[in-house]
Parts: C-alpha cells; structure tokens; sequence
C-alpha cells in the first residue's frame, strides 16, 4: 500500500535526526521541576515528542503545522461536502503530506477491507449489562479485539525488532481506526435502538458510513466527519494520548494501549466533560426555563450554585489553553451557519456570554474559556443524537486517530518505556528548606 510505504520513507528520513539529538545533544536541559509541577500533574513540564500536533496555549492546536481552518480547508473533501473526509485527514495525520484524491482513495478502499468486526467482538458486547456505560462497552470491545494483535503475534512469534516493529504497530493502527466507528455504532444501536443493528454501507466513507450505521441521514455525515476530526489530537500530554503513549511503551500493542486511552478519556475532567455539558444545560433547562426564556441572571446564578456545590463547571477551562479552544469556535461557526435557531445552541451560547466572566469572579481557574466539550453536545442532540451518555464514545472514535498515528511514531523511532521518576514527600521537604535540590 502506497501510504505504508510512505510512512516507511518518512519513517527512516526522520530516524537519524531523533538519533542524533540523544547521542550528541542528550544532555541539552529544555526545563525544569518545581515541586508545584511535582504535585500538580506534571503540568507544563516538556517531556513528551511528538510531531502529529501542537497545542498552543493562546492559539490552540495545530494539526501537522497547520490550524483547524486550514486543515479543513486543504484536505480533498467529501463528495458534495464542505468537509474532509476522515481517510484524507487520516493520511495528512501519519505523513504530514496533503493527500490526493487518490491518496485519499486509496485509504478509503483499505479501510472497507480492514472494517468487518468480528462477531465474539460484538457478542462480548452483548454480554454486558444494557446500563453499562458505552465507554466501558468500548474499551471492552477494543480489549476484545486484541486476539487479532498483529504487532502481539509478531512479538509472541519471537521476530520482534527495533526496525521494523511499527509496520505491525501500522497495522493494528489501521484495524482499530477502520472498526472503532463500526463498534461504536453496534453500542448506540444496542443501548438506545434495541439492538436494531444496521450493516455497514461499503459505498460510504468513514464519517457518512458511522452516519448510516446509526440511522441519521445525509445531514448528520458532516457533523460525524468534522467531529471525529476536531477530537483527533490534541498533542501528547492530555490524559488519553499520554495513557496510550504510556501503555504501548511497555510494547502492549495497540489495543491494550488504545483501551487504556480510552479509559482515561472517560473521566469527567477529560472526555466526559460532553456529557457533563448537556447533562448540566438540560437540567438548567429544566429547572429554570420550564415557563419562561433563560436569562443571563438564571445562568449566572445557576453557574455559582454549580461552584459553591464544589463542582466544577463542565467544558471550561484547560490545562494548557488559555484562550477559547479553536475546536469549540468551529463548532460553534457550525451552529450559526446550521442551526442558529436551535434554543440549546441560543442557551450554550449564552452560557458562554456569562461562564467567563463567573469562573474569573470565582478566581481560581487559570483558563476561564470553553474548550471543546462546550459546545459538542449542543450539535449532536440538535441531530437527534439525545443519548448524552454515548457522546464521549464520538470523542474516542475522533481520539483513536490521534493515538494510533502517534503509536505507529513512537515505535518507528524506537521511543523508550516510559518510567519517571518519583520522589517521596519528606525529599521535598528538605528540598524546599534548601531552596532546591
Ligand atoms: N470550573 C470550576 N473550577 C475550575 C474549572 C471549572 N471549569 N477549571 C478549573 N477549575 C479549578 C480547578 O479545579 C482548580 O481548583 P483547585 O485549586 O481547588 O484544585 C483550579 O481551578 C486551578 O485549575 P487550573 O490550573 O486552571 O486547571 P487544571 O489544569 O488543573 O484542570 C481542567 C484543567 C480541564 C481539568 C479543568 O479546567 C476542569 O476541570 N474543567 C472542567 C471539566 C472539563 O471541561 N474538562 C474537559 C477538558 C477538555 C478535554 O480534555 O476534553
């Protein structure tokens, strides 16, 4: 396949230059380690590569150098779209390079032939309890899938090798990104549709087929695409990309790494926060909008009765950005040009007139801004997706491309097992009288 093999070009070009910088410039400092950073979550310390994305903390990410906008708009499109098809943004992903349209093609046609799930995927599925959380059904049936581990029967088979180990990482990269949509949609038929499954549409790419296999119609294909992109990446230090990084540095292959990943997506600091959102707007509209239009005065109030019950306001704030996520901005340019009349997008929207100003009163977050998971929702009930439970499944569907390109990096460039230091508390107390180590 024309995209491995110049994934592999790329692979050895870029090789020696990872080489050169630990052999002849292992010892340059880039940082330092406070004991707040210690405590605190490692926050801002630079100790992560990678060259997928880049989260600027005023500009937000970047996709292989470029922003959301230009992404969108240098990607081939859909047929009829205004959107890239997630095959395109797939390619642009692992390689850094603008595909073709036959590039583009190319990956559509080999992820048709990689998409078929096998059925004890499905069956384990179907085991659990139907309240189960979708993501605990997820992460099971990726954890599932781990039988069919190409990179796990190479190295079980003893051929394991520092060179060449990416090109079965490749492999598996490419069965989880081509299957994670068809098992996501198998969940929400069998949680919310009773079990009425849909067969796969092998004339659809990825974004129109996920589309199909949930039973919304050509409006939603886009709404799919633009998210599964807009979740992708988000450099390497965020919660599901770090797990996944972390876990496949001990050479778990990529299903074990990427159901990790997605175990930690689903923490309500993280990926929940989707759910969190419409979770807490519904039951504003609920309470408060019953027999009268919500108010920047309800919000507001709303908004410190959520704080001063010690919870946090859900999709706002960030560990690095701080400014309003460009990810949520093109969610929101979505909204005014497709559903601008939406009353959960007017009250969304008014939420973010009134959040910012109520979380800088409250003075302890260093990001009052809303990120991503502000304004996700909002789109997907607007289509008739209600199950808000479901949505930080959509987050690791996008999340899987991400991962999995950078997976198939990390072991092309042979990256080490993870293992920082630590440190007990008494150490720090004598560092701290000392004024350092
Ligand atoms: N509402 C209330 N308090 C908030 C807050 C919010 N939205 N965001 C941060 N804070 C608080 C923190 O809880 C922390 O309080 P303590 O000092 O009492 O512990 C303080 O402000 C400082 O936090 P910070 O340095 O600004 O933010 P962190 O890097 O620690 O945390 C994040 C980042 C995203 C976990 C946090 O902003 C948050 O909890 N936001 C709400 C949940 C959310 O939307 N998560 C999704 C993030 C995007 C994603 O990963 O999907």
């Amino acid at each position: 396949m024309a995209l491995k093999e110049t994934l592999r070009q790329k692979i050895e070009a870029f090789r020696p230059r990872t080489t050169k910088l630990v052999k002849e410039y292992g010892k340059v400092k880039i940082d330092e380690v406070t004991i707040e950073q210690c405590i605190g979550g490692a926050r801002d310390i630079r100790s992560l590569v990678t060259d997928i994305s880049y989260l600027d903390p005023q500009e937000g990410i970047r996709f292989r150098g470029k922003t959301i906008p230009e992404t969108f708009a240098c990607l081939p499109k859909a047929a009829g779209s205004d959107y890239p098809t997630v095959e395109a943004f797939w390619y642009f992903l692992l390689t850094g390079d603008i595909p073709t349209q036959a590039d583009m093609e190319e990956v559509l046609t080999e992820w048709k032939r990689r998409q078929n799930v096998p059925s004890y995927v499905f069956d384990t599925i179907r085991t659990l309890p139907r309240d189960s959380h979708p993501m605990a059904m997820l992460s099971i049936g990726i954890t599932a899938m781990q039988r069919d581990s190409k990179f796990a029967s190479l190295y079980n088979a003893g051929k394991f090798s520092k060179l060449t180990a990416w090109e079965t990482v490749y492999e598996d990269a490419c069965d989880i990104v081509a299957r994670i949509p068809v098992i996501a949609a198998f969940i929400y038929n069998l949680k919310y549709r009773e079990d009425r499954q849909i067969a796969i549409d092998p004339n659809l790419d990825m974004g129109a087929n996920f589309a199909h296999m949930i039973g919304q119609g050509k409006a939603y294909q886009d709404v799919a695409r633009m998210y599964f992109i807009l979740h992708s990446d988000h450099e390497s230090g965020n919660v599901s990309a770090h797990t996944t990084h972390l876990v496949h540095s001990a050479l778990s292959d990529p299903y074990y790494a990427y159901a990790a990943g997605l175990n930690g997506l689903a923490g309500p600091l993280h990926g929940r926060a989707n759910q969190e959102v419409l979770d807490w707007t519904i039951k504003f509209q609920e309470k408060y909008c019953k027999d009268q239009e919500p108010t920047k005065e309800l919000i507001t109030k709303a908004l410190w009765d959520t704080l001063n019950s010690g919870q946090v306001i859900p999709g706002y704030g960030h560990a690095v950005l701080r400014k309003t996520d460009p990810r949520y901005t093109s969610q929101r340019e979505f909204c005014q040009k497709h559903l601008p009349n939406d009353p959960l997008f007017k009250l969304v929207s008014m939420i973010f007139e009134v959040a910012p100003g109520v979380l800088t009163e409250h003075g302890k977050t260093k990001n009052p801004w809303p990120n991503v998971d502000a304004q996700s929702g909002v789109i997907q009930w607007h289509y008739g997706v209600k199950e808000w439970d479901f949505y930080t499944v959509l987050f690791g569907v996008g999340r899987a491309l991400g991962c999995m390109a950078n997976i198939t990096w990390d072991r092309g460039l042979g990256y080490a097992i993870e293992r920082p230091k630590s440190v007990t508390t008494a150490m720090l107390e004598e560092w701290a009288v000392k004024g350092g180590r």
